[in-house]
């Protein structure tokens, strides 16, 4: 363990994981290098950003199907992420074990493809009992995740411990715990660690109870939504809020239909982007800094 000289540590945002530092011969923390990606979260309560992880080039949004229950909106806020902190995500479904078709899978699945984001389906306590839907399953995960660091973001009791540890081979085991009745996760892990696998590197974190985006800008959010700043250049007017009532709306009949594969894509994309929008705009911009 290095300590560190106490104007590094005095910053508003000190070293976290991830971090390159220069260390002098008594093991003393003495620089950190400059960040090629930071890791943020927003806290709503002081309205600030608080920067969690660096370095990362790939973010594992982890995905439960079962117990916890898969949340669409959840990781689409994360690739919302992912996209402002320019960093490459992927999706895994974990607990494939448990699947009992809870949900339209392939749809999920061919959902995040058409938004250009590789999916994986593991299972990481069984992993003799893969399902495998789709092509991508733990040898495959392992093989992508090489000459990267990885971290892992998602809701607690997930298994973002148990990929890890199995990712990583056996002499790893993280600390795990059991998912609660209701189907909630206990906090198992409680600060974020980089696991050193030679080839590649995993971040763990805690799961994320809250995730707030209030540091975002209105007028930002549909940047960060490319699939549907794309289709809303064909409103016929460029005010438009795109929902149903506005006649003419790309999002909407004549122009899309709602029962069509790309009028379901299309539609929870715009879900997503509204509930966003809608939390947004509950906080005025002018409090944002
Ligand atoms: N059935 C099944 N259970 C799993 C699987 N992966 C993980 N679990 C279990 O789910 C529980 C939670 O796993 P963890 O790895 O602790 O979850 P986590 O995402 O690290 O949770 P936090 O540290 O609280 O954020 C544990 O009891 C695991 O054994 C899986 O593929 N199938
Ligand atoms: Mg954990
Ligand atoms: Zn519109």
């Amino acid at each position: 363990m290095a300590t560190a000289l106490g104007n590094l540590l005095k910053r508003d945002n000190n070293i976290v994981v991830g971090d390159i530092v220069l260390l002098d011969e008594e093991g003393v923390i003495t620089e950190v290098e400059k960040r090629s990606s930071e890791i943020f979260r927003f806290l709503p309560r002081t309205q600030k950003k608080k920067i969690t992880a660096a370095n990362c080039d790939l973010l594992i949004i982890l995905n439960s199907v079962s117990k916890p229950d898969f949340k669409r909106g959840f990781s689409d806020r994360f690739l919302l992420r992912a996209s402002q902190w320019g960093i490459k995500p992927v999706m895994i479904f974990n607990k494939m074990d448990q699947f009992t078709d809870q949900f339209d899978f392939k749809f999920e699945v061919d959902r995040l493809k058409d938004l250009g984001v590789e999916c994986f389906e593991i299972s990481a306590k069984f992993p003799e009992t893969e399902k495998r839907f789709i092509e991508n399953g733990t040898a495959e995960l392992q093989e992508f995740v090489k000459g990267r660091t990885a971290i892992f973001l998602g809701q607690s009791g997930v298994g973002k411990s148990k990929t890890i540890s199995l990712l990583a081979g056996m002499d790893i085991e993280l600390k795990t715990q059991e998912v609660g009745k209701a189907g909630k996760g206990s906090h198992t892990t409680t600060w974020s660690e980089i696991i050193d696998c030679g080839d590649f590197s995993l971040i763990d974190s805690p799961g994320i109870r809250s995730f707030s985006l209030e540091d975002l800008i209105e007028d930002d959010l549909l940047e960060l939504f490319p699939d549907l700043e794309e289709r809303a250049v064909n409103c016929k007017f460029s005010d438009c809020k795109h929902t149903q009532k506005t006649k003419g709306c790309a999002f909407f009949k004549p122009h899309l239909d709602p029962d069509s594969y790309e009028g379901r894509l299309v539609h929870s994309r715009l879900e997503s982007y509204s509930r966003v929008h809608e939390e947004i705009t509950e906080n005025p911009a002018w409090s944002k800094k």
